[in-house]
């Protein structure tokens, strides 16, 4: 009863379709329209794309490239991973981070890529951009893993960047590192004090410190120096013993670890290697802005620097697979607007380290977080380029006073505006 009513109604429409036309029903051979350009050029046209769950897994569907063996293939920026784990001390597995977050990363695309808290989208920007695979680094031994990772990070760096002095400072290229477990930081930071031929500031986003002792784990087999003391808790010890980061214009942010022994002995040592710490706790006192303040203050807008994020700074209800997770942590939208507020930094270099994919929810939470920081990061690298080359962007509103904005003209009667891409100037003169 209940299809004889819906049938009839649908052969009584079915009749009134124009039947002399080819509807898409008949699944006609379909000509696209002919192209100028060469058999080749009409190829691509047609078959050059990939959807976000298609194609072959690279980071943001760039170009793969080995970059290590392939010399004559100049790049900008490169993303590498350095799946690497064997100098953890709790949960192993970010040797599986890389594919993870380039997994994670499938629905960041060229055609899909705009940045709308930047104003720019950093994949159609100026840089030539590669996911240049992987380090081959061994899991058996970790002075020779750290000697691959010194090796490759120095030999990428050496290379002429594809778009060279344009912008003039842009003399080496850049590369965003997918750890890994953190001690892959120690083989950046030798590699970029080498090639800048001075320390380099650090900006370490994570839950802990990562500056401690090798002695901090205690052992009564310890003995010092050993390959043991390379362990991704002590890699900005032996990288501060060995002069490689600018003492007094570096940075820890979103701290909240437990200390050793019983007092305050781990920060006094980790000022000793010139690091200013903003803990967890601080987001509630002195919010986005006031940690962005911090950070600009102390780092500035010319010092090269790394940014070296463990995935462990989100809190682990957002980002549970990693190898050392502690409660309390900030949220992504927290950490996303942190990262957007210091895009003016020099970055030299930056990783996204501790995806630890088996330990991740089945929604693939932590890996999208990473390889959302990391699309945070390169549009920072790109935009900050981009300023250098003298180019336009496209002046964005903060959220606050797009807000603002839409309350006095509800104020005043006036429709809401509503979006974000108002120009600056506008409201600053409605305001
Ligand atoms: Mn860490």
């Amino acid at each position: 009863m209940y299809c004889s009513h819906i049938c009839t109604t649908a052969a009584f429409l079915f009749a009134l379709l124009p039947h002399g036309w080819a509807s898409f029903y008949d699944n006609p051979e379909v000509e696209t329209p002919p192209k100028s350009g060469t058999p080749l050029d009409e190829l691509k046209e047609k078959w050059d794309f990939e959807w976000a769950f298609s194609g072959i897994s690279t980071f943001a569907h760039l170009k793969h490239v080995k970059c290590l063996s392939t010399p004559y293939e100049p790049f900008d920026i490169g993303i590498i991973g350095a799946p690497f784990d064997t100098a953890v001390s709790y949960r192993p597995g970010a040797r599986f981070g890389p594919r993870a977050i380039r997994a994670a990363s499938a629905r960041q695309t060229t055609f899909r890529g705009f940045n709308h808290r930047a104003g720019i989208n950093p994949y159609t920007a100026w840089p030539t951009l590669l996911d240049c695979g992987d380090i081959p680094i061994t899991p058996f031994d970790n002075a020779l893993a750290l000697h691959q990772m010194t090796s490759a990070y120095t030999e990428l760096l050496s290379r002429r960047p594809q778009s060279h002095a344009n912008p003039p400072n842009h003399i080496h290229p850049k590369l965003i590192t997918l750890g890994g477990d953190h001690s892959v930081a120690l083989p950046s930071l030798r590699a970029l004090q080498k090639t800048y031929n001075q320390p380099i500031a650090v900006l370490h986003f994570d839950a802990h410190l990562d500056t401690w002792h090798p002695g901090a784990y205690p052992s009564a087999w310890a003995s010092h120096p050993t390959q043991a003391d390379f362990t991704h808790g002590t890699m900005f010890w032996i990288a501060s013993e060995e002069g490689l980061i600018a003492n007094s214009s570096s940075v820890h942010a979103g701290l909240r670890t437990r200390l050793g022994g019983d007092d305050y002995g781990d920060y006094s040592n980790d000022e000793r290697q010139g690091f200013l710490r903003i803990e967890a706790d601080d987001i509630d006192h002195f919010g986005i802005d006031g940690l962005v303040e911090m950070i600009m203050g102390r780092i500035g807008t010319e010092v090269p620097v790394y940014l070296s994020v463990d995935i462990d700074v989100i809190d682990p209800g957002l980002a549970p697979g990693t190898g050392t997770p502690e409660v309390g942590g900030w949220t992504t939208r927290e950490m996303i607007q942190i990262l957007r507020g210091i895009e003016d930094l020099n970055l030299v270099g930056a990783d996204l380290v501790e995806v630890s994919p088996a330990y991740d929810n089945n929604a693939e939470g932590t890996a999208l977080a990473g390889a959302q920081i990391v699309y945070e990061i390169l549009t920072s690298m790109v935009k900050r380029g981009m300023k250098d080359r003298g180019e336009e962007i496209i002046e964005r509103l903060k959220p606050g006073d797009i807000r603002k904005m839409a309350l006095t003209d509800m104020v005043k009667g006036k429709k809401s505006p509503g979006s974000n891409h108002v120009k600056a100037e506008e409201v600053k003169d409605e305001l």
